[in-house]
C-alpha cells in the first residue's frame, strides 16, 4: 500500500497514558500526515466552554467515556473536515460500537496498538504536563519542559489533567480493561492491528517506523 495511491486512514490504541499522544505527534511530524486526537478536542471544547464542552466536562474530569451518540456525531463530523489529507486518529475508537460507526463511514488501513504495562503508565501520569491550547504534552524527566510550568513554544502556562488524579486513572485503566480492549479484537479480525510492545516511547518509536517506512513510501 502506498499514500501515493491512496489517502492513508490509521488510527493508534493503547491504554491512557500509554503514549498514544507522544508516538502519535511523532508520526505526524515524520510522515505529514493530520492528527486528529478525540481527547485534544474534547480538551479544547472544554476549555472554550463550548456548549459541548460543558456537556461532556464531567465525564473527562472522573475518567468516565464520553456516550457513544455523542461521540460517534462528533468524531464523524471531525473526520469529515480533514479534506483529502492522509490522518491519523488517537483516542477513537474506545468502544466496538464507535470502531462498527467508524468502519461504516471510513474503513481504516492501519491500525497500531501499543502494549506498555500498567506499573510504568501509573507512575507516568503522576508528572504529565499539558499545553492545552495545542495539546503538547510533557513529562518530568522524560521530555521535561525547558522551563519549568511553561509551554516550549508559547511560554504559556502548563496544567495537570484533572483525570490524571489517581482516582480517575483507576476509573480510566478499567474502563480500557472492559470496554476498549475488544475493539483491539475488531481490528485484530479485520487483518489490519499491528501491535507494539515496550516500556518506554523511545523503545516503542523505532519499531514503529520500521513498520510504517514501507507503508508510506
Ligand atoms: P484521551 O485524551 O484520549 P487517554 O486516557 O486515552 O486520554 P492519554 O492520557 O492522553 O490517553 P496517551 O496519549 O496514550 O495518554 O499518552 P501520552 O500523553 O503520549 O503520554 C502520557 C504521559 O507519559 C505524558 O506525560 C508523556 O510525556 C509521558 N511519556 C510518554 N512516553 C514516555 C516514556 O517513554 N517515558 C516517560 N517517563 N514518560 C513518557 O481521553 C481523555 C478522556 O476523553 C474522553 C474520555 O472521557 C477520556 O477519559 N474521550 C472519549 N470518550 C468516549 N469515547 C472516545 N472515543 C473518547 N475519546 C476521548
Ligand atoms: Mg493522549
Amino acid at each position: 500500500m502506498s499514500v501515493k495511491s491512496k489517502l492513508l486512514k490509521a488510527l493508534i490504541l493503547g491504554a491512557p497514558a500509554s503514549g498514544k499522544g507522544t508516538i502519535s505527534s511523532r508520526i505526524v511530524k515524520k510522515y505529514n500526515i493530520e492528527h486528529v486526537s478525540s481527547g485534544d478536542k474534547l480538551r479544547d471544547h472544554i476549555a472554550k466552554q463550548t456548549e459541548l464542552g460543558k456537556e461532556v466536562k464531567a465525564y473527562l474530569d472522573e475518567g468516565k467515556l464520553v456516550p457513544d451518540d455523542l461521540m460517534i456525531k462528533f468524531m464523524i463530523k471531525e473526520l469529515k473536515e480533514v479534506n483529502n489529507k492522509p490522518w491519523f486518529l488517537d483516542g477513537f475508537p474506545r468502544t466496538v460500537e464507535q470502531a462498527n460507526a467508524l468502519w461504516k463511514v471510513q474503513p481504516v488501513d492501519v491500525v497500531l496498538n501499543l502494549v506498555v504495562p500498567f506499573d510504568v503508565i501509573i507512575d507516568r501520569v503522576k508528572s504529565r504536563w499539558v499545553h492545552l491550547p495545542s495539546g503538547r504534552v510533557y513529562n518530568i524527566g522524560f521530555n521535561t519542559p525547558k522551563q519549568e510550568g511553561k509551554d516550549d513554544v508559547t511560554g504559556e502556562p502548563l496544567v495537570q489533567r484533572p483525570d490524571d488524579k489517581p482516582e480517575a486513572v483507576k476509573k480510566r485503566l478499567e474502563i480500557y480493561e472492559n470496554i476498549t480492549r475488544p475493539v483491539i479484537e475488531f481490528y485484530k479480525q479485520k487483518g489490519i492491528l499491528k501491535e507494539f510492545e515496550g516500556r518506554t516511547s523511545d523503545e516503542i518509536w523505532p519499531k514503529v517506523t520500521k513498520y510504517l517506512d514501507p507503508i508510506f513510501k
